[in-house]
């Protein structure tokens, strides 16, 4: 069995897998360690990653990138209406206020939530593991960021199980970096914690982890983030400052024409790289619109003040990265950069002076995030043995709970995992109950998450159930934040006491808790122990009491079960049913691969066939034969450039069948031939 890691970025995707001999990165297809995050729907088919990069340009309106971007979030967010903007495929509102993908493909009608987008890509980055791997690839340890909200991470899970994969872990960018930093590290300075700081700029975001390592063990202190600003943002001061550039030089209006607003984004990206490594940079463009080739130049400097407010924007999560770890920045060790978007020489300058130290590239800036998923994985499986090391992770949002009664920690605004909490962690809920009741999970404090992100989360129905002669009785609700950073309720016990009538009368209920409600940590092994019977159970306690007499204290403990409703996730029925239309999907792009190569054979062999016809297979036909051969294999490539050029695999096959029928006696009378005359040369030479 393998372990791998996944990093799904927004613009590309990196597969690490643990080896005997340490991490490495995979190839895809076309050989390179970063796979295009994109899905595109050709005619027939659907092209995936490189080749959905490839055919942007020619299915521009079917083609999806990004859609990290829109997984997880409500169409109503104005954050996702300025990203749907520049989104080129149709998409409406889901009945549970998501965006639903619409697209015509294969002459009908589809519609498509992120999820499954975001499936097939996992399924298509599977694949690549499996091929590369040569064995079959389930679990896995998929990167995600760190503001990634209940329902987010929930998506990705589901995502992943389309494609038949199995999630051990959602883990923070960050910490996936931190891990592949620390793991082998022996030259920390001896004495105390070392703190670092990670700062990971990608394409469409920024994140910001403080770590501290000592010893077997790393702790992050802070996540911290900017959930719009990223390399795609830089791209755009260039993009703006180009299209008013060529509106004034040109005449032409770039906004107006999606292909050309394509193009130029591009080059500005393009422009934008070489700008990292020279002080100036060309940019070129031909027939960019109206027939209309446009030239203009940058340089470094101007740029950097065109972009001086996205600068600006990088060092707020910084300073509050430290803040939260509450740690000045001289105490920072080192300053580690990763993410291809902070390439950009000015960051590296900010960062500099904001840490009071230059910032490190020790780590490879893109692969960090795959290579440290796919330690943790092998750490997690029982069949993978790696270096005892304990990584402690933290949810960056305060989560609260809160019944029909009102709040239920009361001392601290509902809130029952602050911000910080570590990952996993289980709460024990002591409440006073006689029947079902709800529990809502909420954010408890918008500030920390990204604007516009609903506080709802999920909504848990505890019951039925009935306490005896209705009366309140003790129900103990499991609450936990899981590895993935998900919060649910594990289980929930109503819990009676009562003294038993037959000896006494008198104190029944007197252990019970007079407060609504408590909060207590528990111990996260006894969670994963499972210890609580799954039937009801009755045990009984004696003890002697002041009087003397004999009382019996009986507790019946009955499990209640527990309903859990996310707002907006998927049920289980949508989830088998995205998983099958997966699968007849991905069956449509084997049967055209294998069309493809089919054909492609066909072909070949005409050419092949022709060629020994008049060479190798010369003395072997007689002239008639030849004749007829070489007239079907002319009528062959014809239909093939013709009616056959689009036709089914078994068209394909059928026909090479025939050509066979009329080549094999040939080709058999030489191969016949060639082993007598081989066996007339052993002879010779024994
Ligand atoms: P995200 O983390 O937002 O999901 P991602 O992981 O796909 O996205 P990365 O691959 O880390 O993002 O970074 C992609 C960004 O890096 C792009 O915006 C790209 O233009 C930018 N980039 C790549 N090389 C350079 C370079 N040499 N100089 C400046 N920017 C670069
Ligand atoms: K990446
Ligand atoms: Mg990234």
């Amino acid at each position: 069995m393998s372990v791998v890691g996944f990093d799904i970025g927004n613009e590309n995707c990196v597969i690490a897998v643990v080896k005997q001999r340490g991490v490495d990165v995979l190839l895809n297809d076309e050989s390179n360690r970063e796979t295009p995050a994109v899905v595109c729907f050709g005619e027939k088919q659907r092209f995936l990653g490189s080749a959905g990069a490839a055919t942007a340009m020619m299915n521009l309106k079917s083609t999806i990138s990004q859609v990290k971007r829109l997984i997880g979030r409500k169409f109503a967010e104005a954050d996702v209406q300025n990203e749907l903007k520049l989104f080129p495929v149709e998409t409406s509102e889901g009945p549970d206020g998501g965006i639903l993908i619409h697209l015509k493909y294969l002459g009908e009608s589809h519609t498509f939530t992120p999820v499954q987008i975001m499936g097939m890509l996992f399924a298509h980055l599977k694949e690549i593991a499996e091929k590369s791997l040569e064995m079959p690839v389930s679990d896995c340890v998929i990167g995600v960021p760190s503001y990634f909200t209940d329902l987010q991470r929930r998506a990705y899970l589901n995502a992943a199980m389309i494609a038949g994969l199995k999630p051990l872990r959602l883990m923070h960018d960050c910490t996936a970096t931190a891990l592949s930093y620390g793991i082998y590290k022996t030259d920390f300075p001896s004495s105390g914690p070392t703190y670092v700081a990670f700062v990971d700029i990608g394409h469409c975001d920024t994140q910001v982890s403080i770590a501290s390592f000592e010893g077997g063990h790393m702790r992050i202190l802070s996540h911290t983030f900017d959930s719009s600003l990223g390399g795609r943002d830089f791209d755009e001061v260039l993009f703006s400052h180009f299209a008013a550039q060529f509106k004034e030089q040109y005449n032409i209006d770039v906004y107006s024409n999606v292909k050309a607003s394509i193009r130029l984004r591009a080059a500005c990206e393009k422009l934008k790289k070489v700008l990292s490594a020279n002080p100036v940079a060309p940019l070129n463009i031909e027939c960019l619109m109206e027939e209309k080739d446009v030239k203009g130049f940058m340089k470094r400097e101007e740029f950097e003040k065109l972009a001086s407010g996205l600068l600006d924007r990088i060092s707020i999560p910084c300073k509050k990265a430290l803040a939260d770890a509450g740690l000045a920045a001289v105490k920072i060790h080192s300053v580690e950069l990763v993410g291809s978007g902070s390439r950009i020489p000015a960051i590296t300058r900010l960062l500099a002076s904001l840490f009071r130290r230059e910032p490190s590239r020790k780590l490879n800036a893109s692969e960090c995030v795959a290579r440290g998923c796919a330690l943790q994985c092998a750490m997690l499986s029982p069949v993978f043995r790696v270096k005892e090391y304990e990584v402690q992770d933290v949810i960056p949002f305060s989560i609260g709970f809160s019944s029909e009664e009102g709040p239920i920690c009361t001392g601290s605004n509902g809130i029952l995992f602050p911000r910080g909490q570590p990952i996993p962690s289980v709460k024990v809920l002591s409440l006073q109950r006689s029947s079902s009741f709800h529990l809502e999970a909420f954010y408890a404090n918008l500030d920390e998450l990204p604007a516009g992100v609903s506080p709802k989360i999920s909504c848990f129905t505890i019951g039925p159930f009935q306490s005896s002669h209705g009366e309140k009785a003790r129900v103990k609700v499991k609450v936990q934040l899981n590895l993935h950073g998900i919060v649910s309720v594990e289980s929930a016990t109503l819990i009676e006491d009562h003294v038993d009538d037959s000896v006494t009368r008198g104190t029944a209920h007197s252990n019970v808790d007079k407060m609504d409600a408590e909060c207590s940590s528990a111990d996260p092994d006894m969670f994963a122990n499972g210890v609580e019977d799954s039937t009801c159970t009755q045990s009984k306690s004696s003890h002697a009491s002041a009087d003397g007499m004999r009382k019996d204290r009986v507790t019946r403990r009955l499990d209640i079960p527990v309903t859990e409703n996310i707002y907006g996730g998927m049920t289980m029925a949508e989830l088998s049913e995205a998983q099958e239309k997966e699968i007849q999907l991905a069956q449509q792009d084997r049967t055209m691969e294998q069309t493809k190569d089919k054909k492609n054979a066909l072909e070949s062999y005409v050419y092949e066939t022709r060629n020994k016809l008049f060479n190798t297979y010369r003395s072997f036909a007689s002239d008639q034969e030849r004749e007829g051969i070489s007239r079907s294999l002319q009528q062959t490539e014809e239909w093939l450039y013709e009616d056959g050029d689009d036709e089914t695999e078994h068209a394909y096959t059928s026909k090479l069948e025939d050509l066979k029928k009329l080549v094999d006696p040939i080709e058999n009378r030489y191969i016949d031939e060639e082993a007598r005359a081989q066996a007339t040369r052993d002879l010779l030479n024994s």
